[in-house]
Formats: C-alpha cells, structure tokens, sequence
C-alpha cells in the first residue's frame, strides 16, 4: 500500500515494473523438446512467467467475493443460486488473456489473504508437489460462508495447445441458510503454443449442487468454434429439485452473465452487450486485473505477521516483478534445488512430508477426495515451518 496525498494508505493499481516482452522467444523452440512430457516437469524459461505463484493465481477465485456476500442476505434460494452461479463464473474470468505461467508453489509454500474491507480472509499451502495439489479455505469475517477446496491441475501438452483440467471440488457453505454448494470448475486451454498469439479458452460443464435444497445450476462453457462465434460464451440454467427451470442464464464469462426467466430468454433470444476494449496498462501488466496486481505486494506491517512460507517472501517472484528477470531466473533455480536437496533428506531419514494447515480427507457433501483446513493458521504460531526459501 502506499500513502496517498491526504496520507492515507492505498493499495498499489499497477506492478513495480512492465513485463518483459516475449518477442524474442518462441514457446515452441522450449516445448518441442518436450512433446509426451508432463508440463510440471519441464522447466521453462522464465519469460514465459507471471510474477505470481500458483497459490496467488488461485486466490483469485476471490476477487468476486461480494457476490458471496450478497447471496447470503436473500432469503429465496433461486436468488442465491444466481448469485452462487455470477461467483463460481466470474472466479475464472481473470483467466482472460492471462498466458503468463505462475511460478510452481514449493512445498509448504503458503498465501494469506486477509481483506478487512472485503470481510474475508484466505489460506491456501502447496499440500503435495507431485502431482501438484494447492489446498485453500477462506472464512468470512463474520462467519457468514467459507469457501474451500483443493485444485490438482492435470496439464496436458498436445502439441499446439495445452489443457489444463482443474480437477477439484469447490465448496461453498452459507452457515445462515445452513446451505453448502459444489461445483467443479471448466477446463482450460492455452492455444498456440507453437505459432501465434496464445489466448485461453476453458469449456466445459459446471454443475453447482445446493446440497441442502436440491437446486441445481448447470453452465455449460462453451469451446470457441470452427468460426469462433461462440468463443467465450456461457450458458445455462437453474432447476429445482423436480427438475423445474427457473432461470436462463447466458452471457461470456470474459464480460458479464445475465440470469432471466425462461419465458422471457425465449422472447427477446440473446441481447449482446459489448464492453470496452482492453487497456494499455493491463497488457503492460501482464494482464493482471486490478485485484491480481495488489496480489504480491508486502503491505506495511505484514512482515513478521504473514507466515515465513508466504509467497510474498519468494526472492524470484519478488525479483521477476521488479523487472530483474536474471536475478528472478537464479532465484528460482536456487530455490528448486533447494526443494530438491530437502527431499532428498526426507527420503533419506524415511521421513513423509505432511502438510501443515491441511489434511487429506474426503469432501463432506460429494465424498470426493480432498484436502480439508485443520485450522489455526492466523493463531499465527510458524514455530514448525519449513524452511523453503
Ligand atoms: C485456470 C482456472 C482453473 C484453475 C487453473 C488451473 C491451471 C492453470 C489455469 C487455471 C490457468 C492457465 C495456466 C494453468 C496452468 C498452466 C497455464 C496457468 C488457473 C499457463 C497459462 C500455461 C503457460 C504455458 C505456456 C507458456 C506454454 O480454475
């Protein structure tokens, strides 16, 4: 945050320094070494980064939160759907255009976000390295919802593209309602990975279950198209129990989603809005939304206070948004190898890595695996922690 003229804080609007262009670098020359490989595996050169960790890159499920808050005030469960359908959406809108890679979380590595203003606060801890898991849970501050899950991103390499399924359920729990959603979030593709702009797409169905109501919110992303006419689009609808629609719901998830009822959607089919273009500053900025930019700033007073294994303590993604990509590019190979010597120790001793906010578990309303929070991160005792950086 930095203080503004009338001297009071704000949280910063851009990055330190403009990304470095990627002109000069072709994904293809790296990848075509790689082809059958798991994309976890390959290291890639760090241009293709943004300077973000995985464990940041989800936190932006939240940047939406508002919407949460919303759902809980209104006392018809079709209105809350709506609004539970508008978050699980626009959790995955920042994804437009954002083809840098996020840094690959160390083991143990952990994020906290506390949003007074926003009235929640969010951990999430890297709980496995292969395969790659990322457990979260986020409580609101006056005990209204939590919202927790695990994400295992499946990478897939398939030559010109690259999928990433975000396997993982999503929970939901609004405790006034006494109501807990599920829901599972849409694939991701990054095209052209060989020649070309690379863009995103993510397709797919998501079904939000009201586990306490029945309701259901089936959205069906749709994939671009031989003629691109559906790119980004999202469609849908919410049923009850009996299987009764309530509501259409359509829109793109890269602009805005509106929910009407069936018999009006059929009159007026499709009304199309088109929002403005982007900005320089975001494509300067690793098109970062405004919320993704405060991610990694180190706020006056959060040292000594966020734990050691905070991603805003990592030296390369530090070193990578002040523009020093060399540093950034040492950092990060140091800091592989150093998460490779402790393992090497582990196996040595025999010794199993537990994690340490989290603990394997199966999801109370859908009996999926997950990671569920053991609690006590912001008692704030780091005594155990692991030393990663
Ligand atoms: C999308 C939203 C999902 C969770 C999720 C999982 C994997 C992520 C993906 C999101 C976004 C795109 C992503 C991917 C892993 C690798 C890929 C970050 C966050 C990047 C863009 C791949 C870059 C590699 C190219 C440079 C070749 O709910």
């Amino acid at each position: 945050k930095v203080p503004s003229e009338n001297g009071v804080w704000e949280r910063r609007t851009t990055l330190p320094a403009p990304m470095f262009s990627r002109n000069d670098f072709s994904v293809w020359g790296f990848l075509k070494k790689c082809i059958g490989m798991e994309l976890s595996k390959i290291t890639m050169p760090i241009v293709f980064n943004e300077p973000l960790s995985f464990l940041q890159r989800i936190t932006e499920y939240m940047e939406h939160t508002y919407l949460i808050h919303k759902a809980c005030t209104l006392s018809d469960s079709i209105e809350r759907m709506q609004l539970v359908a508008a978050f699980a959406i626009s959790a995955v809108a920042s994804q437009w255009d954002r083809t840098g890679k996020p840094f690959n979380p160390l083991l143990g590595e952990t994020f906290e976000l506390t949003r007074d203003e926003e009235g929640y606060r969010m951990i999430s801890e890297q709980v496995s390295h292969h395969p790659p898991i990322s457990a979260f849970y986020t409580e609101s501050l006056n005990q209204d919802f939590s919202f927790h899950g695990s994400i295992y991103p499946k990478l897939k390499f398939w030559g010109k593209s690259v999928e990433a399924e975000p396997k993982g359920t999503m929970t939901l729990e609004l405790s006034k309602h006494r109501e807990a959603y599920t829901w599972t979030n849409p694939m991701c593709c990054v095209h052209n990975v060989i020649l070309g702009k690379l863009w995103i797409e993510q397709y797919g169905t998501v079904e939000i279950v009201n586990h306490s109501t029945g309701d259901k919110c089936v959205l069906n992303f749709k994939p671009c198209g031989m003629f691109g006419k559906e790119l980004h689009r999202v469609e849908g609808h919410i049923q009850d129990k009996s299987k009764k629609k309530h509501q259409v719901i359509y829109g793109k998830w890269t602009e805005c989603v509106y929910s009407i009822e069936p018999k009006v959607y059929e009159v007026n089919k499709k009304a199309e809005k088109k929002s403005g273009g982007d900005s320089k500053k975001h494509k300067q900025m690793y098109n970062f939304t405004n919320f993704a930019m405060t991610l990694n700033e180190l706020e006056p007073g959060m040292i000594g206070v966020i734990a050691p294994t905070d991603c805003r303590l990592r030296p390369d993604i530090r070193a990578m948004e002040n523009g020093d990509i060399d540093t950034a590019s040492q950092e990060k190979e140091r800091l592989e190898e150093k998460q490779r010597a402790a393992r090497r120790e582990r196996a040595k001793d025999e010794e199993e890595w537990s994690a340490r906010w989290f603990q394997q578990g199966n999801n109370r309303y859908t009996g999926a695996a997950d990671w569920i929070y053991k609690g006590g991160y912001f008692d704030r005792r780091y005594s155990d922690l692991p030393d990663i950086y």
